[in-house]
Order: C-alpha cells, then sequence, then structure tokens
C-alpha cells in the first residue's frame, strides 16, 4: 500500500495528536521540518525559535523509538526546501506518497497554504482543545454578546473542574475580586523551574544563533523545559511554591522581579509538551488538598478553560480577516522604544526590558502597560499584533491575535471585550512600584513630569468621544473630564499632543 505522509508542526508536539491517531505506523511516513518560512514570515524572538526547533528534535527523537518512520528536516540541511508545503512536496516525491494526514494548524495563513497545496490533504481539527469548533459554534449562535464569562461557566460544567454536582465549588464562578492585590513588598517565590540546555538544545542554540541572532531578544541563557517530563517539573514547581499565591498577586508588576507568582506553562501548553487538562486536574488536586486557596485555583483555571478556548474560539469563528482589523482606525507608527526600551516611562522600558531577555511577560504587563500604551497612543493594531506575534514564546497566532486585536486594541469593534481596556497611571501605580523610579511623577496631570498615560487616557477619551460618550461604563470618565475646567482640558490635549509628536518625531519621551 502506497504511504501517506503524517504532518506534525512545531506546535503539534503531542504524542496523542489528532494527525498521529489517524495514521498507519506500519506505512505511513512522519514529515517534520525546521523551515525558513515558519522562522521568518514574523522575525519571532530567537527563544521562541530555539523552543519550538529544540522541543521538535526531542519529540522527532521520540516518535522514532516508539517506530514510527520519520523524516526530519533540520533548517541548514542543504535539501530543505524552506516551506512546509515544500517540504510535504519534496518527500511526497521521496515516498511516493500523494495523501497527506495533518491536524490543523492554529493559524490561518497555514490552514491556507495546505488548502491549496497540489497534495490531498486532510486537516484533521486539533482535539487537543477542549472546546471543538462544533461546540464554540453552537455556544455562539443567537448570542448578542461572546462573552468569556458564560462560555467559561459551561466549560466548567463540561469538565466538571471546581464542580459540586451542578453548582460551582466554594459557591462562585469566579474569585476574580480576591484576585487584585497590589504587588507585595517581598516575593516568596524564585521563579519558575529553569533547565540547563543539554547538548542538543546547545547545538539548537547555536544554530538560532547563527541564523536569527540580529533578531530583537536575548538568546542566551536560555532555560526553558524543551521536552514534556520537564515541562511536568515545571508545572509541579509552580504548583507547590506559587500556586497558593498566584490569585492574590496575578495583577501585580514589580520592577525588580519579573515572574512573582506566574506559572510560565503557556508555551508548554500551546507547543504540546503539557495537556491543558492534566494541568487543571493538577491545580484542582492541590485545592482539594488544602494546599492552594480557590481563589487561586480558580484563576489559574479560568485561564486554561476558559480564557484560552475563548480565545481560540473566537479566531475561527471571526475568520482569516481579523488581524487586519483597526475599529478605532489607528494610524500611528510603533515607537522605536518597544524595540530598544530608550524611554523615560519606567513601566514600558521594564516590560519591554523583559520581554527581550525572557520572550515573556505577565498578562497584566502585556495588556495594561504596553497595549495600554499603544491602544492610548493610537499605535495601528496591525504593528501592534504583530510586535507581540514577534516577541513572546508562547505568541501563535489563534491565541496572540484576538488577545491583541481585540481584548487590548479593541480593533475588532467589540466583539470580545464590552469596552476599551484603557487607563491613567494611577491605575498602573496601585498595582506596581515602578512609578516610584520613574522620571515622570504619577500624581501629575499636566506639566513637564506629567506621567503621559495620564495625558493620553483623556486625550483617548476624547478622540472617540462619538463612539463611547454612551456606553454606561465610560459615562462617568466623560462626566469626569467635562467637570474639568475648560483651560485645564485643553492644556490637557495640548500636551498629549505634544507628547504624540515627539514620540512619532523619535525624540526621547
Ligand atoms: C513558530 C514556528 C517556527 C518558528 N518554526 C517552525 C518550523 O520551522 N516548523 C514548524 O513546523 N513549525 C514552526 N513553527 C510553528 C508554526 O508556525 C505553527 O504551527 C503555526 O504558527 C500555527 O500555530
Ligand atoms: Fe509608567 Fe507613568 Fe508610572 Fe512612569 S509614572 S512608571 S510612565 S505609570
Amino acid at each position: 500500500m502506497v504511504s501517506r505522509l503524517v504532518l506534525i508542526l512545531g506546535d503539534q508536539l503531542s504524542p496523542d495528536i489528532a494527525a498521529l491517531k489517524q495514521a498507519d505506523k506500519a506505512r505511513d511516513v512522519v514529515v517534520m521540518a525546521e523551515v525558513s518560512d515558519e522562522a521568518s514570515y514574523v522575525q519571532h524572538h530567537p527563544k521562541k525559535i530555539a523552543l519550538i526547533f529544540a522541543a521538535m528534535r526531542k519529540f522527532a527523537a521520540r516518535l522514532r523509538e516508539d517506530g514510527w518512520d520519520l523524516r526530519y528536516t533540520e533548517l541548514d540541511d542543504t535539501q530543505n526546501a524552506g516551506s512546509i508545503v515544500g517540504e510535504l512536496l519534496r518527500r511526497a516525491e521521496e515516498t511516493g506518497a500523494s495523501e497527506v494526514i495533518a491536524t490543523e494548524p492554529g493559524e490561518w495563513r497555514l490552514i491556507e497554504a495546505l488548502n491549496d497545496a497540489p497534495l490531498t490533504v486532510t486537516q484533521h481539527e486539533d482535539d487537543r482543545f477542549l472546546a471543538s469548533h462544533a461546540m464554540f459554534e453552537g455556544w455562539a449562535k443567537g448570542r448578542k454578546a461572546l462573552r468569556m464569562e458564560y462560555f467559561y461557566r459551561e466549560m466548567r460544567r463540561k469538565t466538571g473542574l471546581l464542580m459540586e454536582g451542578d453548582q460551582p465549588a466554594g459557591g462562585q464562578w469566579n474569585f476574580d475580586h480576591d484576585n487584585r492585590k497590589p504587588a507585595p513588598d517581598s516575593v516568596t517565590h524564585s521563579g519558575p523551574m529553569q533547565f540547563t540546555p543539554d547538548a542538543e538544545t546547545e547545538a539548537v542554540l547555536d544554530l538560532v544563533e547563527a541564523r536569527f541572532g540580529n533578531s530583537f531578544g536575548v538568546l542566551r541563557p536560555f532555560d526553558y523545559a524543551v521536552e514534556p517530563g520537564q515541562a511536568k517539573r515545571a508545572l509541579s514547581h509552580f504548583i507547590k511554591y506559587a500556586l497558593p499565591k498566584f490569585g492574590d498577586f496575578q495583577d501585580a508588576m514589580l520592577d525588580d522581579n519579573r515572574f512573582l507568582y506566574h506559572s510560565v506553562i503557556s508555551p508548554y501548553i500551546h507547543i504540546g509538551l503539557l495537556d491543558p487538562l492534566e494541568v487543571c486536574r493538577a491545580a484542582e488536586e492541590a485545592w482539594k488538598d488544602g494546599d492552594a486557596p480557590i481563589n487561586a485555583v480558580e484563576g489559574f483555571i479560568r485561564q486554561i478553560i476558559g480564557w484560552r478556548e475563548y480565545i481560540r474560539g473566537i479566531y475561527f469563528h471571526e475568520g482569516a480577516e481579523y488581524t487586519r482589523r483597526n475599529g478605532l482606525n489607528h494610524q500611528r507608527k510603533l515607537p522605536g522604544f518597544f524595540w530598544d526600551a530608550e524611554t523615560d516611562m519606567r513601566c514600558v522600558a521594564r516590560t519591554v526590558e523583559q520581554t527581550r531577555d525572557e520572550a515573556y511577560a505577565h498578562h497584566i504587563q502585556r495588556l495594561m502597560v504596553t497595549g495600554n500604551f499603544a491602544l492610548l497612543a493610537g499605535i495601528n493594531p496591525a504593528e501592534v499584533h504583530e510586535w507581540y506575534l514577534r516577541v513572546y514564546l508562547d505568541a501563535f497566532e489563534w491565541v496572540e491575535a484576538p488577545n491583541v486585536i481585540g481584548m487590548s486594541q479593541f480593533a475588532d469593534g467589540g466583539v470580545i471585550a464590552s469596552k476599551p481596556y484603557v487607563s491613567s497611571g494611577n491605575y498602573i501605580n496601585k498595582m506596581a512600584d515602578y512609578c516610584k523610579s520613574c522620571r515622570y511623577k504619577v500624581k501629575d496631570k499636566t506639566g513637564e513630569d506629567a506621567c503621559p498615560f495620564n495625558l493620553l487616557y483623556w486625550h483617548f477619551m476624547e478622540r472617540h468621544r462619538e463612539r463611547f460618550e454612551n456606553n454606561p461604563r465610560m459615562a462617568q470618565m466623560y462626566r469626569t473630564f467635562d467637570r474639568m475646567d475648560a483651560e485645564r482640558r485643553e492644556t490637557v490635549l495640548r500636551e498629549a499632543e505634544a507628547f504624540l509628536d515627539r514620540m512619532s518625531k523619535g525624540e526621547r519621551v
């Protein structure tokens, strides 16, 4: 019988991935390839490329041990065709196969490339997600608004996680109001578990350094997990040492502590090193054993079975043009300090520096510092989207685009968020200690030293008055602005405008 090709992509490294379940070990050939197209359709952070290539090589070794006929192409192989479809064609010729079994990729670009390939490609749904396309569509059908909270309750019922019969454990679905404590003075957790690269991972690091060393981001030290055993240890470490306090401080930010109580396991879940349901069950166990409080465990589980699944549902529901939306018509260019951290805004500089070094920043740094700034300053959402897709270890389009285009930049016209996530410096000052060492003064609303977030907040509101004035959740802010005396209002807007001009000219701000 003629063999078929079984495609495994760099974020499909799960032993029970759909394509493998459909395949026949006795006759089919597994294809994996490090290709320049995937590594350069955006200029990813070198740590992200290293994670994916190192994990791909480990996964390939495991499949070979399991007896699969596997054809693996390294980036430097002279025969490398440079793209996923190119590699499939090459392997098809080599083996005589004309059929490909694939798992649906997490990006429209690749789904379409596979559809257009001159081969018979069957894309099987990625069932590592708990909500199938059919389930999400069934849930979305006929609803006026697609809000995460209601979707999440369905997922709790479906999985039985934190359920007591048909009631939520602890009497509430959501304990978020307990999860907004400001930054603690000291953090008792030393951060996520780190791993020393072995010889194979070192070889990948050398390759990435040679090929992508000039991209934004620091490659070494590289201490992320690259295979499931390590990722499981990182998860256990988080559950034991950080989960108990994760809830309380999940929105807090500290100038000298990059990870606080965050798990930093999203990249591992997304590429297939950890199974989302197993992760949630482990956290639930900690609560049952009395080792972690309900607000922490519920908040953590909600991120995985709620937010993660919901965001993916939105990506596929909304379609391929989602990433091009620009509902607020923002056109300003992304300022240079998103790359070189050369800004006097301490919160932004620290977030960009940590992004450069770790390919990681936590959700509030992404949402309320860099995301908030980009939205207030009116940066083109397509550029913001590309930045996030490039710089974070866990950024794959299905998860990154709805978070950035929808949640953070409000460019999808309100599909995900009911109002834009904007704030003045006050919120950052409450949740972080950056302001203490900032050249700007967070308490100053106007003048030389005024925090730019304070100026831009009103500039944003005024720019979009027509759109948001009648939004019940924003009307109060318009009343506050309108109560200021006219001269003050004019000063705020003029200074905001001057700030934006200086920024766009490339002057240091
Ligand atoms: C992100 C990425 C990178 C950097 N490189 C590869 C690669 O060389 N080969 C591969 O199969 N996959 C890679 N990936 C992951 C894909 O881009 C990913 O599958 C899509 O973005 C869909 O999520
Ligand atoms: Fe950021 Fe403003 Fe605080 Fe400076 S004063 S750290 S710019 S919020």
